[in-house]
């Protein structure tokens, strides 16, 4: 049956087009994400470490102690999952508010994957 113009809206017999398209997958990006990570030290008192946890990574008492915890048992511990701007805001406010009460508590950041 002979397709009336109207009907080849559907590009299927339509020859136009021969293959000079070059053909792109589509590929959706998502932003980098980065993980912040506290590290142990033998000097910095646990309490602190909460403190920390709770003002600038909005845990509570529980979360805050258990991490904490994880930091002193294991060495490190990433304590959040953050744009680059955020992470690393984040580990400026760490680093400023330890060293401020005379703490030597790192905080880094590294790019997630
Ligand atoms: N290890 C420290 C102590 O025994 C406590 C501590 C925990 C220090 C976590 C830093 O990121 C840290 N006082």
């Amino acid at each position: 049956m002979l397709k009336h113009p109207v009907m080849m809206s559907d590009n299927s017999e339509d020859d136009s087009d021969l293959g000079l398209l070059t053909k792109t997958r589509p590929r959706t990006q998502r932003p980098p994400r980065y993980k912040v990570l506290l590290l142990n030290d033998d000097y910095t008192p646990m309490e602190f470490v909460v403190i920390v946890l709770e003002r600038f990574f909005g845990m509570n008492h529980a979360q805050a102690f258990e991490i904490m915890l994880t930091v002193h048992k294991k060495g490190l511990a990433v304590v959040g999952v953050f744009s680059h701007e955020i992470a690393e805001t984040k580990v400026a406010q760490v680093m400023d508010y330890a060293r401020r009460h005379q703490h030597p508590l790192q905080c880094t950041m590294e790019k997630e994957e």
